[in-house]
């Protein structure tokens, strides 16, 4: 039997608006797209669980919508339910499979990839219900009360055998269905469905929350479509078509460069803001075409994280591009977690760093198992070390931009420049002074939103992300390289950086 696991309701009877009823509610979700049913009762006699799932099967059997108890087993054999659903403390999956025999939907809950493991290792589950996604007030005893996100779903479904599907579940809803579903992808394995208890349950208009989810499951978003460059166009095209729209970069950045950024941007031909004023953000993102943002970590603070948060929302809201800058993400535990807990929140265009900084965003990956660390990249400051040989920093970052759907640059002598769809460019250049005064990584960040924002407000490139970010870094390295053949020390360099980087926009000509 092929089971349709793209909509998946667990029922809760306690949540039940007082317009309608549990089985109205069970009923609308079936007429308006739920593809399977999972009747979950905790606190009901068994003579009343049995009463209750005849009256759903009646529901769901003539529509072809699998019936799965959660728990019973008994129950599932009494009314001949098509499957069961077990958690971990419930009876063990490889015993109910003994009773229920072969040709019933066997499901089983898993939080973590130990547990996933175990699943493939028995052999005897059809699908996992992969949790929690997201922090969730219906279910009080989940292992993960914070979620582990679409990073922590990812590195259980990266255990996952191709014979057993997979649905996410937990404080999902039209929020973010559509989200979950595009960045819960491992290789080329997706969800097979989402599932939901209160978005449908305690709806009011049941029926209109199932269309609605529907719709947010079958619809593709703009940041999930890799869009491929046009060959034909030249560098310096994509350079004016920046510079003549002046884009707007708006920074939360941190406070020891946001002087330099703000020079950089207006060198290259484009306007900064600097606000981490959240009132104002949703005025930006709506009404500004070609404006991007920047999102640097480098001063973080309890204060600052609810600023980008609420930054990340707004510009994802309104598919506005971002560019990410885990600034020394591998110096301290709550920096990386930080990071985590933004990429778990919303999407980046562009994740810009150096090796370290991309070898700890790498650990959020599922191809990082967390007891089998080599320790080959760690952090001093803000500088990176890095022994891992540029095959494997390659790798990583490929890795990187294929698990959170988005370009990576990696800067160094050689910048890697690595897209969603694993296309790479390497950009040399620059000038070993440029590591001699702050801000010229950040401001590499500044350079790339500019680029980003024309492009998303006037495609030249036609949206293809990887191309704009590459322009961006070509021409910010040849203002290096230039700004060092003029001056060879710190001071002057910095004014000669800014200089060049003013001449290279204005005549990109031979010159990116
Ligand atoms: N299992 P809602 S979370 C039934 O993490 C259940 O395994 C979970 O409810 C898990 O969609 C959960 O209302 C409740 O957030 C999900």
């Amino acid at each position: 039997m092929t089971v349709d696991y793209s909509l998946y309701l667990v029922t809760d009877s306690t949540m039940i608006p007082s317009t309608s009823t549990f089985l109205k509610q069970v009923e609308d979700a079936v007429n308006n797209g739920a593809t399977l049913v999972q009747l979950r009762e905790k606190e009901i006699s068994t003579l009343d669980f049995i009463e209750r799932a005849k009256q759903v099967h009646k529901l769901t059997k003539p529509k072809n919508v699998p019936l799965i108890i959660n728990d019973r087993v008994d129950v599932a054999l009494a009314v001949d339910a098509e499957g069961v659903h077990v958690g971990q403390d419930d009876m063990p999956a490889t015993l109910v499979r003994k009773l229920i025999g072969p040709n019933k939907i066997l499901g089983v809950t898993c939080s973590n990839p130990n547990e996933v493991r175990q699943v493939v290792r028995e052999g005897v589950a059809d699908y996992v219900g992969l949790g929690t996604t997201f922090a969730t007030n219906t279910k009080k005893d989940v292992k993960t009360p914070d979620g582990v996100g679409p990073i922590g779903i990812r590195k259980q479904m990266h255990e996952l055998s191709k014979d057993i599907r997979c649905v996410a579940i937990g404080g999902i809803n039209h929020s973010n269905a559509n989200r979950v579903v595009h960045q819960c992808r491992v290789g080329d394995r997706s969800l097979d469905g989402i599932a939901v208890v209160s978005c449908i349950m305690a709806s009011e208009d049941a029926a209109k929350a199932t269309r609605t989810l529907r719709a947010e499951l079958d619809h593709t978003p703009e940041w999930a479509v890799v869009r491929s460059f046009d060959k034909r166009i030249p560098n310096h095209a994509v350079v004016k078509n920046m510079t003549s729209q002046h884009p707007l970069v708006h920074h939360i950045t941190n406070n020891v460069v946001k002087n330099f950024s703000a020079n950089v941007t207006l060198a290259i031909g484009a306007s900064p803001i600097m606000s981490e004023l959240p009132e104002e953000f949703e005025e930006f993102a709506s009404a500004i075409p070609n404006i991007g943002l920047v999102v640097n970590l480098g001063t973080p603070n309890a204060e600052l994280m609810k600023v980008f948060s609420k930054a990340l929302t707004v510009y994802n809201k309104y598919n506005k591009p971002i560019v990410f800058d885990p600034v020394a993400c591998g110096a301290s535990r709550a920096r990386l977690e930080s990071c985590r807990k933004l990429l778990n929140q919303g999407v980046v265009s562009v994740i810009k760093g150096n090796v370290g900084e991309i070898m700890s965003i790498w650990k959020l990956t599922p191809f990082y198992q967390e007891d089998v660390d080599t320790g080959e990249s760690h952090m001093r400051g803000v500088d990176s070390i890095s022994n891992a040989k540029d095959a494997e920093v390659l790798e990583k970052g490929v890795q990187v931009a294929t698990t959170f759907g988005c370009t990576v640059v990696i800067t160094g002598k050689i910048n890697y420049i690595i897209g969603s769809d694993k296309r790479s460019v390497q950009v040399a250049g620059g000038d070993a002074l440029m590591g001699s005064i702050t801000g010229t990584g950040c401001s590499l960040g500044s350079t790339i939103a500019a680029f980003l924002a024309a492009e998303s407000a006037s495609p030249i490139v036609g949206g293809d992300i990887l191309k704009a970010t590459e322009i961006a870094v070509r021409l910010y390295n040849r203002a290096g390289a230039e700004a060092g053949k003029l001056s060879k020390s710190p001071g002057s360099f910095m004014i000669s950086f800014l200089d060049q980087l003013s001449e290279v926009s204005q005549n990109p000509e031979e010159k990116v």
